[in-house]
């Protein structure tokens, strides 16, 4: 005998996880641009002609770069980057000429008038409001080793984490802001803790109830359900 309440409840935990991780996977996959599930192209590729980057803006609506970081850039190199905007507003995608600084997101609002007059940027294209539109960026990357900063213009996008970091000769990583104190971080994290505790949920749920269709009927076990409304109670002895 292969059924039995053991045995329904093990496809049941079965059921459940199996569930779970298609709930887990479909984030990803749609996060990874719906090509499929967990397949995931390099977004940042060396060569010896250079660097070539694919990146995405305005996803989901949200102000971000996609990736927000491009590490390792050969210093004097030729850096290629496929914007695709997948929003409907405009972007730029603007480098910062300073050397291992960081702008703090306070700093959004003098940002394009006062910023970039004392510091002119090293590139700045515009991205127009094309949804699915790729605009190439090409540039020379800076002979001095060290990270860079981009951003967006667009007021009000740089405070909500439209930046990143370019780094030439080393390794970058996390947002342009300051670790830790970023908004997004918060954002990002909390969203994702909060699809995962769903998705268990979800999976159980679901799980359960696939778990009972396949249940033995109490006749069967060689018992009588005890606590069913249609079996009267026995009468007492
Ligand atoms: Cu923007």
């Amino acid at each position: 005998m292969s059924g039995g309440p053991r045995g329904w409840r093990r496809r049941s935990l079965a059921g459940a996880i199996g569930v779970s991780v298609l709930f887990l996977l479909l984030p990803a996959a749609v996060a990874t641009g719906g090509t499929g599930l967990l397949s995931s192209r390099p977004l940042v590729v060396h060569t010896a002609a250079g660097t070539t980057v694919q990146m995405t803006v305005g996803a989901g609506g949200g102000f971000v770069f996609t990736p927000d970081t491009i590490s390792n850039v050969a210093p004097g190199s030729t850096v290629t980057i496929q914007i695709r905007n997948l929003g409907t507003v405009p972007h730029t995608f603007t480098l910062s000429s300073l050397v291992n600084y960081t702008l703090p997101y306070a700093s959004n609002t003098n940002l394009t008038s006062v910023f970039l007059v004392q510091h002119p940027a090293l590139v700045s294209v515009n991205i127009p409001d094309v949804q699915g539109g790729v605009t190439p960026v090409t540039f020379t990357a800076p002979t001095t080793i060290g990270s860079y900063q981009f951003f967006c213009q667009v007021p009000g996008h740089f405070a909500t984490g439209m930046e990143g970091l370019l780094g030439v000769g080393i390794s970058v990583s996390g947002p342009g802001a300051p670790p830790g104190i970023g908004p997004p971080v918060f954002i990002i994290s909390g969203t994702i803790v909060g699809l995962v505790i769903a998705a268990i949920v979800l999976g159980f749920v679901v799980g359960q109830r696939e778990g009972t269709k396949h249940e033995m009927p109490p006749e069967r076990l060689g018992y009588s359900e005890i606590s069913s409304p249609t079996v009267p109670a026995k009468p007492p002895y």
